[in-house]
């Protein structure tokens, strides 16, 4: 059976693997996380685009029926590009999230926080306003949140106290709605939570974009499907999250990336 192929960054991904574990739970997937190039955030654009072309490159020998870009930052500047050359459908995590966010929005003020390179490419805030042009979009860039959840210190007070001070301007804006426009963020949810207050929506761009495969997945097969997770950089620390987070016995591969493999 043909999989559904997703790549990340790094680890950050696996929170849209679980989401379609549990919404697919049949269908087989493939995961690639570049560990050996993370984060992807601070990098140029242009470095972030080749570094993702690349992975789908890779992905697209092994004929997947759906390609999902779970990582924000090569979502932000690489899905448009590739979804000019690619034979297979590619699903990014940002049109998911911001459509969420238009649907939940009451006064038409929405936050989206993500990592720098996500946020210089403006593409939530374009994708937002191709929903409603009348909502505005009060945008922050929160490099401090990936270390904190990568220390695995995103529920210490220490946390907490970098959660509120990083948010000041987001409060400031008065939004309703707030897009955790970075894998990472979730883990993040309950000091952003109440941080921002209970009256604010939270939207994970990896529950949506979850949403949206299944939509376009007919047929779901019956029991549990293969996973095959691969990594590019050290494969054991990697292997353990994996382990970790999905709570299964997934032996994880060292994967080599092809350079300059033609798709014309
Ligand atoms: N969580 C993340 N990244 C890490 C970590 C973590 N170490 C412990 N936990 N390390 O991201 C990143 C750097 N590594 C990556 C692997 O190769 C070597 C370098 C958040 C998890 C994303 C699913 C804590 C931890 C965990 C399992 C689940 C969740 C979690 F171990 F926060
Ligand atoms: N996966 C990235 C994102 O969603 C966060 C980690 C990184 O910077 O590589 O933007």
């Amino acid at each position: 059976m043909r999989p559904i192929a997703v790549l990340d960054s790094g680890v950050g991904g696996l929170t849209v693997v679980k989401q379609l574990l549990a919404e697919l739970p049949g269908v087989p997937l493939v995961y690639v996380g570049d560990t050996a190039r993370t984060p992807y955030g601070p990098r140029p654009a242009e470095e972030v685009r080749a570094f993702t072309e690349q992975i789908v490159k890779h992905l697209c020998t092994l004929d997947p029926t759906r390609i999902v870009i779970a990582c924000n930052t090569a979502t932000a500047v690489a899905l448009d590009a590739i979804a000019q050359w690619c034979p297979v459908p590619v699903h990014g995590v940002i049109v998911p999230g911001a459509r969420a966010a238009v649907r939940a929005t009451r006064s038409g003020r929405i936050g989206v926080i993500g990592t720098e390179g996500t946020m210089r490419s403006r593409a939530y805030d374009v994708a937002i306003r191709a929903c409603d042009a009348r909502i505005t979009v009060q945008t922050l860039a929160c490099p401090a949140f990936v270390p904190l959840v990568e220390e695995g210190a995103y529920a210490s007070d220490q946390a907490r106290g970098i959660v509120e001070e990083v948010l000041v301007p987001m409060i400031a804006a008065r939004v309703d709605t707030l897009i955790l426009g970075c894998t990472h963020y979730p883990f993040l949810a309950p000091a952003i939570q109440q941080v921002m207050g209970s009256d604010v929506q939270l939207i994970s761009s990896a529950t949506e974009v979850a949403h949206e495969v299944r939509s376009h997945v007919g047929h779901v097969p019956e029991g549990t499907g293969v996973l095959d997770v691969s990594c590019t950089g050290e494969v054991a620390p990697f292997e353990a999250i994996v382990r970790r987070w999905l709570d299964v016995d997934v032996v994880v591969r060292h994967c080599v990336l092809p350079e300059g493999v033609r798709m014309d």
